[in-house]
């Protein structure tokens, strides 16, 4: 896994731990897949942050976008199909320390996670998710996703998707995410601006990344995206309006927008916590009385 391997990145004066470098595995994924650029995005941010490698935990679901924390030398946690976000709030709960990072598919995020994805906003906890967004389920080589367009015609859809995508976006503003931004696999640097800026934020951060599939979504290309976007920052958009929030969150076709469309500070759910308030729960002593006997009988 990610964790062991020893990050290629020098030591910063300073600091004298080791920041994020890439590991030992190199991706899989076919060549040109969005998915790079996103993983450069994530080394990017957290070199820029100099946050130590041993305090960064990514956590993904499956998919082909969910092999990402292998390719890192943070801790890594590859958990089960649309269970990132529940698996990332239990080690934030558990050490509130650490900078901890969900990653995953459209279909893990959207479809079979969007329970945890909603519940997870509406608490604030203190995290960043950031989902590569192809619009396809990639690894099962080419079903509709719940992001597919309408009409796509996909492996599950012969005669074009009937089904409304899911906003993202949109869902995060209606669920309670309090900093909310889309980003593109053509723009590395906007879209490591943009993570470090959901690190650096106290509060739920979604970063929505558009991330081409190559090989299985021949719609929503490099091009499609290219030929449509433009930057919230060059457009006079407010991020502390939610009802500008809103009206940009609705432009989905001729443009796509790309940037942060929201931001708002509120408490996180560590705030709220009162146990987490004697420190990370990681350092705090167990309190099971008799647990000598408990494991005596379990062990
Ligand atoms: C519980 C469960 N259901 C279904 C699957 C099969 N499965 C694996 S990945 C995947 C979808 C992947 O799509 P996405 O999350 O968008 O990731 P991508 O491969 O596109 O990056 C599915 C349906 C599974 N592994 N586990
Ligand atoms: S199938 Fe698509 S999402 Fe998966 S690695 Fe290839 S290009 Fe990337
Ligand atoms: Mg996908």
């Amino acid at each position: 896994m990610a964790g062991t391997s020893a990050p290629s990145v020098a030591p910063t004066v300073g600091t004298l731990l080791p920041l994020i470098g890439k590991s030992d595995t190199k991706p899989t994924w076919c060549p040109g897949c969005g998915d790079f650029g996103v993983v450069a995005a994530v080394e990017m941010a957290l070199k820029r942050l100099k946050i130590p490698s041993h305090q960064v935990v990514l956590v993904s679901g499956i998919g082909c976008s969910s092999n990402l924390p292998h390719f890192l030398s943070s801790y890594g946690f590859h958990s089960i199909h649309g269970r990132s976000l529940p698996v990332a709030e239990g080690i934030r709960w558990a050490n509130h320390t650490l900078t901890v990072i969900a990653t995953g598919g459209d279909g893990d995020g959207f479809g079979i996670g969007a329970g945890h994805f909603i519940h997870t906003m509406r608490r604030n906890v203190d995290m960043t998710y950031v989902t590569m967004d192809n619009q396809i389920y990639g690894l099962t080589t080419g079903q509709a996703s719940p992001t597919s367009m309408m009409g796509q015609k996909t492996k599950s859809t012969p005669a074009g998707v009937i089904e409304n995508p899911i906003d993202p976006i949109s869902l995060a503003l209606a669920a309670g995410a309090t900093y909310i931004a889309r980003a593109f696999s053509g723009d590395v640097k906007q879209m490591a601006d943009l993570v470090a800026g959901g690190i650096q934020h106290k509060g739920f951060a979604f970063i929505d990344a558009m991330s081409p599939c190559v090989t299985y979504n021949k719609i929503n290309t490099f091009d499609w995206f290219r030929q449509r976007v433009y930057k919230l920052e060059n457009s006079g958009h407010d991020p502390t309006d939610i009802v500008q929030a809103w009206q940009r969150s609705l432009e989905w076709g001729d443009k796509v927008p790309t940037g942060l469309f929201y931001k708002a500070d509120k408490p996180t759910y560590e705030d709220l916590e009162e146990v987490l308030t004697a420190g990370p729960l990681a350092n705090q002593p167990a309190g099971l009385k008799g647990r000598e006997s408990l494991l005596d009988e379990f062990i």
